[in-house]
């Protein structure tokens, strides 16, 4: 069985060759003084907050060593979307979120370089502490801004374009059958394809509910749509507030038990 993206398509060598030349341009973008951080991202992040990145880290990436998510190991996500929506590689499906997955590792891997130690800008792989850093910045920016998705971080040298991108496509990847709203069958499907038991998704999916259900003053209206997913996203981000929805949004992560 292929085990990561290149070998799951016959055009594999394509969106490679895409991830190379985006990868050599945007280092190219990255200012000379951007390979040390000026302020430790990590120290940003409250504990709860640091241990729903590392969660998120480990549960969607599941990276081979622990500690390092590399370009194979981010590629599995093709491998999980396939699994999840029953494509094969001449789904035209399939393409799409080939083409959508190597746009995003581009717009991470330029982002975490801002985090790289000096000597190691050449290498293609996000480290745990360079992720946290960068997630460390992405709250702050996103306090800054209000509460509200951040375009860059306060430095203005990360982009986060990439992570609109990444909420789009794992929406539509969870959207089976594409009606815009995710339902009860469809997100324990995709949490199971990341190894989260049915059990504890069920579980996590009626808390999500019933919590926007409270906040709802019309609850027949309440149903998990994209632009509620992008809310939630944010919350599993960002929120320090351990009774918002979104703290559930991939499963049952540490910080619950
Ligand atoms: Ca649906």
């Amino acid at each position: 069985m292929a085990t990561n993206g290149s070998d799951l398509s016959p055009n594999g060598e394509i969106a490679e060759s895409y991830i190379r030349r985006g990868s050599l341009k945007d280092m190219l973008m990255v200012p000379r003084d951007a390979s040390r951080p000026k302020s430790p991202g990590v120290a940003k992040m409250s504990t709860f907050q640091k241990k729903k990145i590392d969660y998120m880290f480990d549960t969607l990436y599941g990276p081979t060593d622990g500690d390092t998510v590399s370009r194979e190991d981010f590629w599995k996500l093709l491998k999980t979307a396939s699994t999840i929506r029953d494509w094969t590689p001449m789904n035209p499906g399939f393409r799409e979120f080939q083409l959508r997955i190597a746009s995003i590792w581009a717009g991470l891997i330029k982002g975490t370089l801002v985090y790289k130690a000096e000597g190691n800008l050449l290498v293609m792989e996000i480290k745990r502490e360079e992720w946290n850093h960068y997630w460390g910045d992405f709250a702050e920016a996103a306090h800054l801004a209000g509460q509200t998705w951040p375009e860059c971080s306060k430095d203005g040298r990360v982009d986060y374009q990439c992570l609109k991108d990444f909420t789009d496509f794992m929406f539509n990847m969870m959207d089976v059958n594409g009606d815009g709203s995710l339902d009860k069958k469809e997100y324990i499907k995709c949490l199971a394809a990341f190894g989260i038991p049915e059990n504890d998704s069920e579980d996590c999916y009626e808390r999500i509910l019933l919590i926007l259900n409270r906040d709802k003053t019309d609850p027949s209206q309440c149903q998990l749509d994209e632009p509620t997913f992008d809310k939630l996203w944010f919350e599993f981000l960002t929120s320090n507030d351990e009774r918002e929805a979104g703290n559930y949004l991939l499963g049952p992560s540490p910080v619950y038990s």
